[in-house]
């Protein structure tokens, strides 16, 4: 493999792929005000964990780098999903938070109504570009599946509801663990495993496993970063719940189980993701 470190891995893919989100969402999205409030949260500086994830599971399964833009529609799709959840947990009815990325949030820039269609229009568009991608059908399909399945009712939404219900009951630590990886681990581990599995690569547990430690440890890594900003005690979250230190040993345990999960994975080049680690110790 060429490339070994997913920091020079992303600045090999990112400016191509970025340019590609911004001329497909400007050359299909007509209605001015959808367009413009669709870019404005896909433009506003997200770190594209999601997609960089699913090209180095490509990468690793063989993929070369040439060949990364024939993938940029169903990885696309999986960052229009990751930003239309961004967009609506930030309204008034959920998060409420006014400002993401230190940026206004959608809802602030263009009024509640047309963020939420904005987070609409984004996830609808996602399933539309898989849809038209030039995989083979079995590919495509399977990433429908999959998306929809960790991203929807059965994923990522059953964990935002969750959160937005619980609020005001102590979750204890399973329940915890079950909303976050809900939340945000399965959006995770959907864009590691079609990003394989589109790459041909059969699927095994250990990917997965992988895939749902790193998710679990990026919201840990969240939760303690906000911490020492001194968010709220009483919201459910680790080091709210066992304190700041068990967190920090969590998160080195779910780094070190991920290690140990991708280093078993068979016909896989394990740099790239060994390398994404490194992500935790910053
Ligand atoms: C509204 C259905 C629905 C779901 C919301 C937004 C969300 C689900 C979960 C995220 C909650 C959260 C703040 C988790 C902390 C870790 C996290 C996922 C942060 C945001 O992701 P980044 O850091 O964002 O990849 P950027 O800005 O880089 O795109």
């Amino acid at each position: 493999m060429e490339i070994k470190k997913f920091s020079e891995f992303c600045e090999r893919v990112l400016p191509d792929f970025n340019q590609f989100l911004d001329d497909r969402l400007n050359a299909e999205i007509k209605q001015p005000t959808l367009r413009d409030a669709m870019l404005y949260s896909l433009d506003a500086g997200g770190k594209r964990v999601r997609p960089m994830l699913f090209f180095a599971a490509a990468y690793s399964s063989g993929v070369k780098l040439d060949d990364l833009p024939k993938y940029y529609d169903v990885a696309g799709a999986i960052e229009l999903v990751h930003t239309y959840s961004l967009i609506h947990d930030d309204l008034p009815e959920m998060d409420d938070s006014d400002y993401r990325r230190g940026k206004l949030a959608n809802h602030k820039q263009f009024g509640v109504g047309p963020a939420v269609l904005a987070g609409d229009g984004l996830l609808t568009q996602a399933f539309y570009w898989i849809a038209k991608s030039s995989l083979d059908t079995d590919k495509r399909m399977a990433a429908v599946r999959i998306l929809a399945h960790n991203a929807g009712p059965m994923g990522m939404v059953a964990g935002q509801m969750t959160d937005i219900t619980m609020e005001d009951k102590k979750l204890d630590e399973t329940e915890l663990t079950t909303l976050h990886k809900q939340k945000t681990a399965d959006l995770m581990t959907a864009a590691v495993t079609i990003g394989a599995f589109c790459a041909g690569h059969s699927l095994s547990k250990h990917l997965v496993q992988y895939a749902e430690d790193i998710g679990l440890a990026f919201q840990l890594k969240d939760d303690l970063d906000d911490s020492t900003d001194g968010e709220d005690v009483d919201k459910n979250t680790f080091p709210n719940l066992i304190g700041k230190k068990a967190t920090e040993t969590k998160l080195n345990d779910l780094v070190k189980d991920a290690l140990n999960a991708v280093l078993k994975e068979e016909k896989f080049d394990k740099n790239l993701l060994v390398s994404f680690l490194d992500y935790f110790k910053e």
